[in-house]
């Protein structure tokens, strides 16, 4: 009996002080949801931050863009400048080779070859100073050209995608002998036999 109305004393002293730390709890859980929606706060500064560095990367690229098409026109000038001679001579691929005598393909043309010559003949022999490659691409599209008759000595390619050596004078055969000059016989190959390549 008296038991009863101790416990029941001692309930209620339990209960209050059972909700007191509850609330304290309770309240403490809010704190860290305060906290965290303070946490929210610099996660969007750093996504503003982010959307800013998107930004700068998005206008860095542009600038790139801009650099590189400042860029192309002025290769593309270069180029022209280089052989306006050998570039009136260019013209559709039809499978040829030509050699001139004189620089950026003027002068006397020396041979038009669809095939392989083992010697240009002593009307063109060692006169060549410019060449050019029209022959159709894939296979045997580097046209070799070599120091003596029968594919003898030294030897430099010219590449389809070179299309003309417009100044034999800066280039030298695998021999090392300067390819101006010097040419005697040519046949097609591949760029693979190729050890040195006219520019
Ligand atoms: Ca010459
Ligand atoms: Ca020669």
């Amino acid at each position: 009996m008296h038991a009863d109305p101790r416990a029941c004393g001692r309930t209620p002293t339990t209960g209050d002080g059972t909700p007191g730390p509850a609330r304290h709890t309770a309240t403490g859980a809010h704190h860290p949801r305060t906290t965290t929606t303070t946490h929210h706060h610099p996660r969007i500064t750093k996504e503003t931050r982010g959307n800013t560095m998107r930004k700068f990367t998005a206008t860095a690229a542009l600038l790139g863009l801009t650099a590189l098409g400042v860029l192309v026109p002025a290769a593309t000038s270069q180029a022209a400048v280089a052989g306006p001679g050998c570039d009136s001579k260019w013209g559709p691929r039809n499978g040829n080779m030509y050699a001139w005598q004189d620089l950026d393909c003027s002068g006397t043309q020396l041979i038009v070859a669809a095939g392989n010559s083992a010697n240009w003949g002593a009307g063109s022999n060692d006169k060549a100073t410019s060449v050019m490659n029209r022959g159709f691409t894939g296979g045997l599209d580097h046209v070799a050209f070599y120091e003596h008759d029968n594919y003898g000595g030294g030897h430099a390619c010219l590449a389809p995608g070179e299309l003309y050596a417009d100044n034999l004078t800066d280039n030298r055969l695998t021999s090392g002998v300067g390819a101006n000059d010097s040419i005697t016989s040519h046949r097609w190959v591949a760029r693979s036999a190729c050890g040195a390549f006219l520019t």
